[in-house]
């Protein structure tokens, strides 16, 4: 019989497509964000389900559809997915790594120098029609070039950024990892591990791209935007729930650092409201990893996960591989 899957959100047509020619494929046309009950019950009958982030899947919706063998996650990032769940229950969990670290890379490293130099609050002060004559300290940023780049989890992106901090930016990098990368990987960087204390100390520019754990939730609050220098940046491209965002907002009304930028939010799409009034930040909505040729890539690396874990194939970006070859499948 044919397998039953569930597209829990809109993706490219192409990729639905293909999804057609191995699978009977509920797709969700209006991309309607269903809510934990609609998922439930679209799960229904399902071996598989495409996610993108946003879709819940604990213990709870697991024992309630016990036929599902795989859910491929849109996203390189997977704390929607309770994957000690999943490996107790022998389901597979995919992911989208690789195909977006360079896209992901290239805007948390824009979105970090838009910040130091003020982009976003200089724009709409020209668009407000303030912009009467030039002076010679208006809108007078922080230096990217020659600074200290921090990076808080050197992952495949971590790195990706260090990359463009000290080879084009001629920036020094410090990291703080869980674990120390190997001496080849961090000499051509110039990379210098240093523990948390320290890269909120020394950073000019800090950047988040942690995963989200219960381990790294508020990892940047109050006590640690206290430590930063107060011309630091914080960039966050990671997840919302890693910085305390009210904390934030109250650090940056108080210029205690001089200016943040967020392309996640505890709660998005709501953002707190205290950062939409504060002008020393710049707000983008979760597009880190937006490109055309990237989205594609993501959608189509989600799609080979499935159809390869349900047509005996081998799914090229597992999880939790512990649980290949799937059974009942
Ligand atoms: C996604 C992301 O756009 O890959 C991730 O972890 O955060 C983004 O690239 C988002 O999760 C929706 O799929």
């Amino acid at each position: 019989m044919t397998p039953s899957v569930l597209v829990a959100r809109a993706i490219y047509p192409e990729t639905l497509a293909r999804l057609r020619e191995h699978f009977v494929v509920e797709a969700n046309p209006d991309d309607t964000v269903y809510t934990p009950a609609e998922l439930s019950a679209r799960l229904k009958g399902k071996l598989g389900a495409l996610t993108t982030g946003s879709e819940r899947i604990d213990a709870a919706v697991l024992d309630a559809h016990p036929q599902l063998r795989v859910v491929a996650n849109m996203a390189v990032g997977y704390n929607n997915l309770d994957i000690a769940a999943f490996d107790a229950r022998g389901v597979l969990a995919t992911n989208t790594p690789d195909v977006l670290t360079e896209t992901t890379a290239d805007f948390g490293f824009a979105l970090m120098m838009a910040t130091a130099r003020r982009m976003a609050e200089s724009e709409h002060y020209l668009r407000a029609g303030r912009w009467t004559k030039w002076s010679y300290d208006m809108f007078a940023g922080a230096e990217v070039h020659g600074s200290t780049l921090g990076i808080l989890g050197m992952g495949r992106i971590g790195q990706a950024i260090a990359r463009r901090g000290a080879l084009g930016f001629g920036m020094k990098v410090l990291y703080h990892n869980r674990s120390r990368l190997p001496a080849a990987q961090e000499a051509p960087l110039g990379a210098i591990w240093v523990d948390k204390a320290t890269l909120l100390r020394q950073a000019d520019h800090l950047v988040l791209v942690l995963p989200y754990s219960a381990a790294s939730h508020h990892a940047i609050g109050a006590a640690e935007l206290a430590q930063m220098k107060p011309t630091a940046t914080l960039t966050n491209i990671a997840r919302g729930g890693i910085v305390d965002d009210a904390a934030l907002a109250a650090a940056l009304r108080e210029r205690r650092i001089a200016a943040a930028g967020l392309d996640v939010f505890e709660g998005e799409p709501a953002v707190h409201p205290d950062l939409l009034t504060v002008p020393n930040v710049v707000l983008t909505p979760h597009i880190a990893s937006a490109t055309h040729r990237t989205r594609r890539a993501m959608a189509e690396l989600a799609a080979d996960n499935l159809i390869a874990a349900l047509t005996g194939g081998t799914p090229p970006t597992p999880v939790n591989p512990g649980v290949l070859p799937l059974t009942g499948v």
